[in-house]
């Protein structure tokens, strides 16, 4: 998968893109990452990318120019545009299995108060949010959206992670673990566990996991 990213803040991508399994998906040539910074594709020498809003208010929006050169630069035919802003659809799992089909996807990170609305109207194929909250910028919520994508990509995870993944994936929270000792502090392991009973251990678990998510996440059931 080829994923492009346009944002004014290119060194908050060093980092996080940079270990452990999405790392290794790079590198594997899985997932082709790039960053790009927004000013390139200024026109003036200040490298303005944005400006006040018609009809008064707080605040500035990213102008039109610089954003659709980038875009048109940077999206092939096949290229899902992505605008991260809290007016998008809500973020998700079933979101995350759909981008992962895609065989491109460009973000677009806003900043202050937005976009100009051609752009949404004109370029974005898609509007996310990753949650109920104001973020300064929508670098963190690419960043967020490329590893929950990532790790579904085939063959980025190894055996041991893949195994977990099936858990978390029947739509439910994750049933209490343990590892050893048995007894920790004065802490026991629930005897089910330590009795080599599968099928009882496997019905505990399933029973653990959907009290807990009545309990916790009644909206998940
Ligand atoms: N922002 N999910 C404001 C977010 C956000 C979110 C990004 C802040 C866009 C203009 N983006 N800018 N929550 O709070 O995606």
């Amino acid at each position: 998968m080829k994923i492009d990213v346009l944002t004014l803040f290119p060194g908050m991508f060093a980092g996080p893109l940079d270990e452990s399994i999405v790392k290794r998906a790079r590198q594997a040539g899985l997932l082709d990452l790039r960053i790009h910074n927004l000013r390139d594709y200024a026109h003036d020498r200040h490298r303005t990318v944005d400006d006040r809003p018609f009809g008064g208010g707080p605040g500035m929006l990213l102008k039109p120019e610089p954003l659709f050169e980038a875009i048109e630069a940077l999206a092939g035919e096949q290229t899902r545009v992505i605008l991260l802003s809290p007016a998008g659809r809500v973020f998700n799992q079933a979101v995350a299995r759909e981008l992962a089909q895609q065989t491109a996807l460009l973000f677009v990170s806003g900043h202050y108060e937005g976009f100009d609305e051609r752009v949404r109207e004109q370029l974005a194929d898609d509007e996310l949010s990753i949650g109920d909250y104001v973020l300064t910028n929508g670098a963190l919520p690419a960043m967020v959206i490329i590893d929950a994508v990532t790790r579904l990509l085939p063959g980025a995870l190894g055996d041991d992670e893949s195994a977990h993944e099936e858990s978390f994936s029947q739509g439910l929270l994750e049933y209490p673990q343990y590892t050893r000792p048995a007894e920790f502090r004065g802490l026991q392991v629930p005897e089910v566990l330590l009795s080599g009973n599968h099928a009882e251990i496997a019905r505990w678990r399933a029973e653990q996991a959907r009290q807990r998510t009545k309990e916790r996440r009644p909206d998940l059931m």
